[in-house]
């Protein structure tokens, strides 16, 4: 393909209901800025886009927790979440609001386009309506159990757990979260989005782009061939709380939030640049990426371009390259369980360390699955390999280059090879940089910077210059001036990973930032060239400060787990419970299910017969550890089909006050096949 002529690039736009943590940072907000960055070096036309989003029920619910208004919610999150951003250097061109006027009006004349083009269906449909709080529950408003993988608290739009997106009719046992109690259909008129005569159109933008990350790529496909991944979905809401349908008949009606939001990065463009937007939405020289976390892939890659294929005379998206998401300490990242870090609090705990967690989170970045963060691990990647590979580098040469030269880069003598080898690293490690950046690999491009820094502690190290100042003058001379060019080089090609240390690094080396296209020339300090002392450009993180960490979270778990056994269930009766078909079985085969991050495909042996089972168990078990294990198993459980495989029953486990999964088991000697009761 040609080169794009400009960037249109988006990161997913938060709710306005809370503050950041690390999860979105690594998730979407550190990649996407990465990107940006180094397109900027490459003095690419490049528009980075972003900005609250401040409709939907997620809004409310929190408002009503707090007992404020929706108002007041947004407008203290957003200057929260702008803030965070901004301390972590995410140099968006524009950080905007869907509660702005030029958004409002652009959604809204989207609506009315598709609207007057016939592309909705109206439909009156019955739908949850909680008749304590008298008002329809969208999505969001309403929990139940996920008939996918049977998490309890999946959301009428969406399962957390498992990723697949929902309609509120498919939950199991729904619940109000208004009012905890069990809602009422009642009728209601709707604009629905048929999707169904896109899907060819749909199916080949999809396949056009087999080269998008093998997660997306895979979980576009899937919904696709699942069938009912093109049902028509409902394009407004009943809610007091949004952007007003603007159709006489819709009073009470907003957009769906899912409808506005993606707009939400057109009408911020239009904001940033006025009517040159066109330019970076509706031309086909430009390059459109959208980052964000795979929970909100569907979204983006399926139903926003059926919208713009809808309108007409938009340019698609190119790319998305969504990750996966963040655990932290081993669970599962959780606002509500206050387990999390949060950005504006790691701040307040280490100040001015903001490239330590840049680095941390990019290293260990959820490309291509869910990954951790643990706090050990933050400190050795900082004290590791920031401060003791980076830091320690750079700093060896600016102390040394004062001690013998005042700060005057001096003047080689002849190259020997090794030093020729340096130097031929420095001008092929932009483009190996360059390319897996292009490619969407953060890690593997942050790890060659970091190659460059190793290279250099290791020149150093066999050339040993404060050996041979005193006897070979000359050769320490070359010595020194190849150190300093990879010094040179590594405060250029830190800036998309490191800012804050980059620019530090480069006002110690009295250099501006170049472009990405000049880094391959291989003097970027010529002798004479002065540089200043400096200094140290990473701190060593200290054990206690880590433990510190670590009893904030357990201070969380602690709290957590008073607060949460399982409320007692209805009484049953006897009668109930002997319906129960228990026996025990013992696991005789486990895989992973493909695709999935929770379920694993078990065999069990019941003695009379043999059993498929799916159970969503993968996060606490490795498939190799638990063949033998003896369980019990609800064996007359009606099949159900998981993830397109037929599970014949359900494994009993035992589900502690974190969320941890333990097999509820019997006594070895049990004979398998025998009944409980
Ligand atoms: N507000 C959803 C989320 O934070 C969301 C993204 C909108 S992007 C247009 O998961
Ligand atoms: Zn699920």
């Amino acid at each position: 393909m040609q080169d794009p002529k400009r960037y249109t690039v988006t990161a997913a736009l938060p709710y306005a209901n809370g503050p950041v943590h690390i999860g979105h940072l690594a998730g979407c907000y550190l990649p996407a800025d990465i990107y940006v960055r180094f397109l900027r070096q490459n003095q690419k036309d490049v528009k980075f886009i972003c900005g609250t989003d401040e409709h939907g029920a997620a809004i409310n619910i929190k408002a009503q927790k707090e007992g404020i208004s929706p108002q007041e919610v947004v407008d203290r999150y957003h200057g929260i979440i702008d803030q965070a951003f901004k301390d972590f250097g995410i140099d968006f061109d524009i950080f905007s609001r869907t509660s702005k006027e030029v958004h409002h009006k652009t959604a809204q004349d989207f609506f009315l386009k598709l609207h007057e083009q016939g592309a909705f269906e109206e439909q009156t449909t019955e739908q949850y309506f909680d008749p304590e709080a008298q008002q329809f529950l969208a999505d969001r408003f309403i929990v139940g159990q996920c008939p996918n993988c049977g998490f309890e608290e999946a959301y009428g739009d969406q399962c957390e757990n498992c990723g697949s997106t929902l309609s509120a009719n498919e939950l199991i046992n729904p619940k109000s979260r208004l009012s905890g109690s069990a809602p009422v259909k009642k009728e209601t008129k709707h604009w629905f989005l048929p999707l169904n005569h896109l899907s060819g159109k749909i199916r080949n933008y999809i396949q056009a782009h087999k080269n998008w990350k093998p997660n997306v790529y895979g979980q576009c496909m899937s919904w696709l061939d699942s069938g009912d991944g093109l049902q028509a979905r409902s394009m407004t809401r009943d809610l007091d709380w949004g952007i007003q349908v603007p159709l006489k008949d819709a009073e009470g009606k907003v957009l769906y939030v899912w409808f506005d939001a993606p707009i939400g990065y057109i009408s911020a463009t239009k904001e940033l640049v006025g009517d040159d937007w066109t330019k970076y939405w509706q031309s086909d020289d430009t390059q459109l990426v959208h980052f964000i976390g795979k929970d909100n892939i569907v979204f983006h890659c399926i139903i926003f371009p059926a919208l713009l294929m809808e309108h007409g005379g938009y340019h698609l998206p190119d790319a998305v390259p969504a990750n996966e998401f963040l655990n932290l300490e081993g669970q599962k990242i959780s606002t509500s369980r206050n387990w999390a870090v949060w950005l504006h609090e790691y701040l307040e705990d280490f100040p001015n360390q903001q490239d330590a967690l840049r680095y941390a989170l990019c290293a260990n970045a959820p490309e291509t699955k869910d990954n951790d963060f643990t706090w050990k691990d933050f400190q050795s990647r900082n004290n590791n390999e920031l401060v003791a590979i980076l830091g320690n580098f750079v700093n060896r040469v600016l102390v040394l280059m004062q001690k013998y030269y005042q700060g005057k880069i001096p003047a080689p003598d002849t190259l020997q090879a090794q030093d020729q080898e340096v130097l031929q690293n420095l001008t092929q490690a932009p483009n190996l940089i360059g390319e897996a950046l292009g490619k969407f690999r953060f890690r593997e491009a942050q790890t060659a910077l970091m190659q460059l820094a190793r290279a250099g502690n290791k020149y150093l190290a066999e050339e040993e210059p404060w050996k041979s100042v005193k006897t070979n003058p000359e050769r320490t001379q070359t010595v020194m001036y190849v150190a300093a060019q990879v010094a040179a080089q590594l405060s250029q090609l830190m800036e998309p990973f490191l800012p804050h240390s980059a620019a530090k690094l480069r006002t110690y080396l009295n250099l501006p930032l170049l472009n990405w296209g000049q880094l391959e020339q291989q003097e970027l300090l010529i002798p004479g060239h002065t540089v200043e002392k400096g200094a140290l450009l990473f701190q060593k993180i200290e054990d206690a400060a880590i433990e510190a960490q670590r009893e904030k979270l357990e201070a969380s778990r602690k709290a957590n787990a008073a607060a949460q056994y399982a409320p007692s269930k209805e009484p049953a009766s006897f009668d109930d419970f002997t319906k129960m078909d228990l026996r025990v079985g013992e696991i005789t085969q486990a895989q992973k299910v493909p695709k999935t991050s929770k379920l694993l495909k078990l065999e069990v042996n019941l003695g009379f017969e043999k059993r498929t089972i799916v159970s969503g168990i993968s996060q606490f078990f490795n498939p190799d550890e638990i063949i033998g294990q003896k369980v019990v198993v609800l064996a007359n459980l009606k099949p159900r089909k998981i993830k397109g495989i037929a599970s014949e029953g359900m494994i009993l486990m035992a589900d502690d006050r974190s969320g941890n999964l333990h097999f509820a088991t019997v006594a070895k000697e049990a004979e398998v096949g025998s009944t409980i009761s």
